[in-house]
């Protein structure tokens, strides 16, 4: 990866908002849309496809979150696995019986796995991080597509890709909202930014996605990745 060094990828959450308008107004705009648990719960799975259908572009994420067994975590993906190209699953539940089959049905359906490596919020420093070496281990054996790593503590996202070398998409939320500021998780070795409140809650979304993306540039010009 690394191709994309100015990645920003929109999260939509919100479950009693209709997004197909902001869709249409981002689309081109930024890299692709993050559809989280409240939205698809609130509007169905089948929501994925009708917002898809207004913006063919970019990479299509369902934040699923899941955390089960394998056969429990195909039976979820399921419901949106032909709406999306990638899913999101927790790091620590292990790849055998879990992971590794769910990448196997993501693959057998030319989808993409992201896997939680450590998240953004504060609380992540009291289990995430101090289980990081051992959710690496698994994702190294588990080989991902993309990996969520925090925007809010970039030297953990930069630890994250020292080990995991340049072949993973890291995919970072927190920027925004949670604090991090706009290609401060790209200058510290992400791909995407993940942003929701920031431009999802401005009353002119498409021109704060066009800020984020100056802002990003001029962060990344300054850390030598621009
Ligand atoms: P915003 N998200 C997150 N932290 O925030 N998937 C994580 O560690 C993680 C996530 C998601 O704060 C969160 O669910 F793994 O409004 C939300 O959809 O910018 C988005 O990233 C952040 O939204």
């Amino acid at each position: 990866m690394g191709s994309n060094p100015m990645g920003l990828i929109v999260a939509l959450d919100s479950p009693d908002r209709g997004f197909e308008g902001l869709v249409e107004d981002l689309c081109g705009v930024v890299d692709g849309f993050k559809l989280g648990l409240p939205l698809l719960m609130g509007r169905g799975p089948g929501y994925a496809a009708e917002l898809r259908s207004r913006c063919r572009e970019g990479i299509w994420i369902a934040d699923l979150k899941l955390a089960d067994i394998g056969h429990v975590m195909k039976l979820t993906t399921s419901l949106v696995v032909d709406h999306v190209d990638a899913v999101i699953a927790h790091g620590f539940v292990g790849v055998k019986g879990a992971l590794g089959e769910l990448k196997e049905f993501l693959e057998s359906r030319g989808r993409k796995l992201i896997v939680v490596a450590s998240m953004s919020h504060p609380g992540a420093e009291e289990v995430y991080d101090k289980a990081l070496p051992l959710i690496l281990d698994a994702i190294e054996e588990l080989g991902p597509w993309g990996v969520v790593a925090p925007a809010t503590r970039p030297h953990v996202t930069t630890s994250i890709r020292e080990r995991l070398g340049p072949r993973v998409a890291i995919v970072s939320p927190g920027v925004g909202a949670q604090g991090a500021e706009p290609g401060a998780a790209l200058c510290a070795g992400a791909d995407y930014e993940i942003v929701g409140r920031l431009i999802v809650s401005s009353p002119d979304p498409r021109s704060a996605a066009l800020a984020v993306r100056e802002a990003q540039r001029r962060r990344l010009a300054s850390c030598g990745r621009g």
